[in-house]
């Protein structure tokens, strides 16, 4: 019998309940082929899931995680063996499975050294990285590196010991060089824009502060694929970990909740060496680029827009605004009228995408915050709403949805609800986005043009364009005399 004081390890996996899936392989029999920058919920739940089906027919995939910033994950994973339990929920139930592909997690700032030396071993093929969007260090406007970013300069004056993710894939692969050891691929998953291209000048572009030479490696010799991954994770919740623990019969530390859905598209571009990705279900494609635009603007733009309306109008998350009729529309509309025009991607039947998008969203068993998804969002517009916008305008095409979506983040963002209350704002640049609110005097005309003029979000051509200024502009203002839900009605409703 187990008692519920009992981790999650080898020796108890043996007897979890039946109906809990297991490796269908020996965990200690495998041998690390990938290190992957970012072990939080997302790549627990997406790429260690692909990686876990893939060990029990070739072991020599194993992962070596990395934390760039804090233990916690490595203290949950390290007492039970590195083991946790995946959560799939739908309206019909939760499935679980034990993850067991993730073999070690060393945290980067406790020996930045040990995590060097993992990623030059000759047997690691490929780098991936979940980082999140301000984990790049770059200008999400332009997609180059901000050589102004406090970690990029501090790697710059310590190239030897960095710890930013630029900073750490460029040292590494200057080592791997010197050695005479082939780079390894790099294999961005997180939800830029042209991730791989982004990624590579992102690198480049920091190696040419370095040196000259080691710029023109990084350019030709290191080979980075871009991927498109989807599955919607929310962050686990204390209430979730003590349900899995429950079925499981001992402790999970840290497990994690996920939908049914998933997907991974990934670019063939590995000159040393990969896992048959596609025969765990990943599409291998030549150019991955169409595949992101498509997720990143239905998907994701949806979601921004869900997140910062649903937030504003009072929805704790994505599923309760969902359920609201307005919002749903909203959101469809969103996707049919202003997004699926900018988009063309071969064999791709984008209504029937939408129609699955709208389901997911409603997903009742997912406790997906608005707040969650609000986060960081001067780093996600861009690629999320401003791309589509900048498609529209150039096509002389009407916006009001999105710049809806788009003056929905500037009224979250100034800090304040609509009931007055603070509004806990994650973001790089919450602080200077709440004073710049704050020095416009909440009026919403000022609040606007003071947003406009953040470069690092809008460029310099959108701040100039009055077909983007006046929607955006009166948006906001409605925002401020209505509120979200009133205003998302009569959009509507028109
Ligand atoms: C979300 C994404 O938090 C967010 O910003 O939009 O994490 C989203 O759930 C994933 O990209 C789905 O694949």
């Amino acid at each position: 019998m187990n008692s519920a004081d009992d981790r999650l390890s080898f020796e108890t996996l043996g007897r979890l309940p039946e109906d809990v899936a297991r490796p269908g392989y020996d965990p200690r029999q495998v041998a690390t082929g990938i290190v992957h920058l970012g072990v939080g919920a997302f790549h627990r739940a997406h790429q260690a899931v692909y990686l876990d089906d893939l060990l029990a027919t070739d072991p020599q995939w194993g992962i070596v995680g990395a934390s760039l910033r804090r233990p916690d994950m490595r203290d949950a994973m390290a007492p039970q063996d590195g083991l946790y339990a995946v959560a799939v929920r739908s309206g019909e139930g939760t499935k679980l499975r034990i993850v067991a592909s993730i073999r070690d997690i060393l945290v980067a700032p406790e020996d930045p050294e040990a995590l060097l030396s993992a990623m030059c071993d000759p047997n690691v093929k490929i780098v991936s990285l979940t980082v999140t969007e301000k984990g790049y260090c770059h200008d999400p406007a332009t997609g180059d590196l901000n050589a102004e970013h406090p970690d990029v300069k501090a790697d710059l004056a310590n190239p030897r010991a960095p710890t930013s993710a630029p900073g750490l894939l460029v040292e590494a692969l200057r080592r791997r060089r010197d050695a005479g050891i082939v780079p390894f691929t790099v294999m961005p998953c997180d939800n830029l824009p042209a991730n791989g291209p982004t990624v590579h000048r992102i690198m480049s572009q920091y190696a040419a502060l370095i040196d000259g030479e080691l710029a023109r490696f990084v350019e030709r010799d290191v080979a980075v694929a871009g991927t498109m991954v989807d599955r919607i994770v929310p962050a686990t919740t204390d209430a979730d970990t003590d349900e899995i623990c429950a079925t499981l019969g001992v402790k999970d530390a840290w497990p994690v909740v996920t939908e049914p859905f998933t997907q991974w598209v990934i670019e063939d571009r590995f000159p040393t060496g990969r896992p048959d990705f596609a025969s765990v279900g990943a599409e291998m494609v030549p150019d991955v680029e169409p595949y992101e635009r498509m997720k990143l603007r239905m998907l994701n733009g949806s979601h921004s827009t869900l997140a910062y309306l649903g937030y504003l109008a009072g929805y704790e998350t994505v599923s309760k605004t969902m359920a609201d009729p307005a919002f749903e529309r909203l959101v469809g509309e969103l996707m049919s009228e202003e997004v699926i025009p900018t988009l063309d991607v071969a064999g791709a039947d984008l209504p029937a995408y939408r129609d699955a998008l709208i389901a997911r969203f409603h997903n009742p068993a997912l406790k997906h915050r608005t707040w969650q998804i609000a986060m960081d969002g001067s780093q996600k517009l861009p690629q999320r709403l401003l791309g589509t916008i900048r498609d529209r305008l150039e096509a002389g095409q009407p916006i009001d949805r999105l710049a809806l979506g788009v003056a929905a983040w500037m009224r979250y963002v100034t800090g304040v609800d609509e009931k007055g209350a603070t509004i806990d704002v994650k973001d790089p640049l919450a602080v200077r986005l709440k004073a710049i609110a704050d020095e416009a005097g909440h009026q919403p005309d000022d609040v606007a043009a003071g947003y406009l003029a953040v470069s690092e979000v809008f460029g310099r051509d959108l701040r100039d364009n009055s077909a983007f200024t006046v929607p955006v502009t009166n948006a906001l203002t409605a925002l401020y005399a209505r509120g979200s839900a009133a205003t998302v009605t009569a959009l509507v409703s028109k």
